[in-house]
């Protein structure tokens, strides 16, 4: 299958983030996409291109003109108010504080279009989100030409962002933004498959109240595990959408027998929709030695997952999200893919 891939994603790097109470190197680096990139040509998965240049408009289709505003401008305003290193919100609008008014001053904005501290905004980081958006609607649009599958590279990854809040380590909603795509070319119905170990919260809101996009996401449970406030079992759509989103909440330890058997209620629930286009928003953190998570799959279950995947027999994009056992990235991430392939 054909890898979409842009450099510029070095631009966007993270000077660290606070664990544990302590300021410390970021999980989220740019030799993560480098790797998986390796691998793809170490296996020669397929040619590797370079993303088209999409108009902000597709962007617009699912976040707030705002929200993509800030992003754009956050880091010179940051400067202009004396102030060095990346832009780091510091104060969110909580329970009783206004929402009908964005703030003025620029710790203000960063707080009103966030939702966490470690996703901090850089000079160049604009041109890194951009690109990964790029890298995902370019992957919308070989699906629309005819390809069965492409693997869309994408670095930030995007399922945290919602329609005007980024945070966990997402800016813009990648898969979001190409299932859009899809739809305004034509599909009729999209099912997105979110195997990222954390919530894809920013996703499942943005779709909350429609019928066009199914939902499925397996992932920790919020009761342990980021983003705490969004993923649990109960949260199955509201109106049009009641019965399009399904969530399947697994505790620490989570080995592949009891994960791969929540996939494949999943993988039901996706054949009774009868989507034009599966979107698979691709994290690969569920791996045993992640060092953010708590799963305990191996290499050769993401080669199980592609398989279980490929049974659905519909076109396929792969948009990358988390993992962050770096090391292995590669060899998790593109044995879905491969596995895909059945090969
Ligand atoms: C992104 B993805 C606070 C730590 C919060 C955020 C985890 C984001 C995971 N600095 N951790 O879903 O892989
Ligand atoms: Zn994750």
């Amino acid at each position: 299958m054909k890898t979409i891939f842009s450099p510029d994603h070095e631009l966007h790097r993270s000077p660290g983030e606070l664990i544990l109470g302590e300021f410390s190197e970021a999980f989220e680096k740019p030799e993560r996409a480098q790797l998986i990139l390796d691998r793809v040509e170490d296996v020669k998965l397929g040619p590797v291109l370079p993303p088209e240049a999409f108009s902000l408009e597709q962007i617009t289709r699912i976040h707030t003109p705002g929200m993509v505003d800030c992003l754009k401008t956050a880091h010179a305003e940051w400067l202009a108010s004396d102030r060095s290193g990346a832009a780091y919100p510091y104060t969110w609008p909580a329970r009783g504080m206004r929402t009908d008014r964005v703030p003025r001053e620029i710790d203000g904005k960063l707080g009103f279009y966030s939702f966490d501290c470690g996703t901090p905004i850089t000079a160049t980081s604009w041109q890194a989100i951009k690109s990964s958006a790029d890298v995902a609607l370019t992957g919308a649009k070989l699906i629309n030409e005819g390809e069965s599958a492409v693997f869309s590279l994408c670095r930030p990854p995007g399922h945290h962002a919602s329609t005007s809040q980024f945070g966990g380590y997402c800016f813009l909603n990648n898969a979001a933004i190409a299932t859009q795509k899809l739809l305004d070319d034509g599909a009729k119905r999209i099912a997105i498959l979110d195997v990222d170990y954390h919530h894809g919260n920013g996703t499942q809101d943005i779709f909350y109240n429609r019928d066009d996009v199914l939902f499925i996401s397996l992932h920790g449970d919020p009761d342990q595990e980021f983003p705490y406030m969004l993923g649990f079992a109960d949260e199955f759509g509201l109106g049009k959408g009641e019965g399009y989103n399904l969530n399947f909440p697994l505790p620490w330890g989570t080995t592949w027998d009891k994960w791969s058997a929540a996939l494949d209620v999943g993988l039901k629930r996706i054949i009774k929709f009868s989507p034009d286009i599966v979107v698979v928003s691709l994290g690969v953190d569920t791996y045993k030695k992640d060092p953010i998570s708590q799963f305990k799959l191996e290499h050769e279950h993401f080669s199980a997952m592609g398989e279980k995947v490929k049974t659905l027999g519909k076109p396929t994009l792969f948009v990358m999200e988390g993992g962050y056992a770096v090391a292995e990235i590669g060899i998790n991430a593109v044995n879905v893919l491969t596995g895909f392939e059945g090969r």
